[in-house]
């Protein structure tokens, strides 16, 4: 059999784009000066594309490669993917779900815990010598407190669990109310706000949730209430988030995604109530590795003419 032709779209894991030279014709896309030149001269021929949650795959770029049989993307986020354009084409699509729910279910703790106990907030205090000068201001509790999950997915579940562990008290909110799921159900997102002290937002990107959590949401959070994002920056109201928080109108809120990364608001820099992370919840060795694997694993059973081990919709 010749050795597929297979288009990466932009840097992967090292040891993954390793791997994948090993055992494919790999193209590497954005080493191109003028990507979309090369797509037009050359996109016949590759069978493969391999890509992330990152870099996706737009209609554009399924158009431009006519052969295209598999996309295999390194996370689980597919908002960056044209399913409809592949689904049209009959383009198999892989992801790397569940290897990462653990990591992104500890960052989204990690936040809910420093937004509230303050401690990246304090650590500088300490470093910039405030110590010496006075104590830290009191900060607030989390354990035992109410904890909203917009999104009770495979990770929204993990996060609940860690939730368990801090005596908290658990509602989530979904399109529908889920008969595998115990913790209780908010009908509407503003119910759930309203609610919780933490409100968490573990859903799918994408247009279906773009702009979810509105100025209206986060004013049913109020101002005692801490706002966690591990999911798409997409899903609130960036310019609402930013005048809520610069205006006292919620308590903060610990953020791992944005709309424009790595643009972050400029407003938020300035502010001690907000935590911000480089999108970093699945950037462990270990669920890196696994998701490396993922990617590798269905790619390599698409071509033995396996289903997928995880196939998108
Ligand atoms: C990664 C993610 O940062 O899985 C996702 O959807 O957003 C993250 O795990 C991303 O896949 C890296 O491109």
């Amino acid at each position: 059999m010749k050795t597929p032709r297979i288009l990466q779209v932009g840097p992967l894991l090292p040891a993954l784009e390793a791997r994948l030279a090993q055992t494919y014709d790999v193209h590497l896309l954005h080493e191109e000066a003028d990507a979309k030149a090369f797509l037009a001269a050359h996109g016949a021929g590759f069978v493969g594309v391999a890509t992330s949650a990152r870099f996706g795959a737009d209609a554009a770029l399924i158009a431009a490669l006519p052969d295209l049989k598999v996309i295999s993307s390194f996370g689980v986020g597919l908002d960056a993917i044209d399913l409809d354009a592949a689904r049209a084409r009959g383009i198999a699509v892989g992801y790397t779900p569940d290897v990462l729910n653990d990591c992104v279910a500890d960052t989204a703790f990690a936040l809910v815990m420093d937004v509230a106990r303050r401690f990246t907030a304090s650590d500088r205090f300490v470093r910039s010598g405030g110590w010496l000068k006075g104590q830290f201001p009191l900060a607030t509790k989390v354990s035992g407190k109410r904890l909203g999950i917009l999104g009770m997915g495979r990770i929204g579940r993990v996060i609940a669990r860690r939730a368990s562990g801090f005596d908290m008290a658990v509602r989530y909110h979904n399109r529908k109310p889920l008969t595998d799921v115990d913790h209780g159900y908010a009908a509407t997102l503003e119910e759930l706000a309203e609610w919780s002290d933490f409100l968490v937002i573990a859903s799918a990107g994408g247009a279906e949730t773009r702009g979810l959590v509105s100025r209206e949401i986060l004013d049913a959070l109020g101002p005692q209430g801490y706002l966690i994002n591990i999911s798409r920056g997409t899903v609130v109201d960036e310019q609402a988030l930013v005048e809520a928080l610069t205006s006292g109108r919620i308590a903060g809120a610990g953020l791992d995604v944005f709309e424009h990364e790595p643009k972050v608001p400029q407003a938020l820099l300035a502010l001690d109530n907000v935590v911000l992370l480089p999108h970093l919840a699945s950037n462990t060795h270990e669920t890196r590795a696994a998701m490396g694997k993922r990617v590798e694993d269905n790619l390599a059973a698409f071509f033995a003419g396996r289903p997928l081990v995880s196939a998108a919709g």
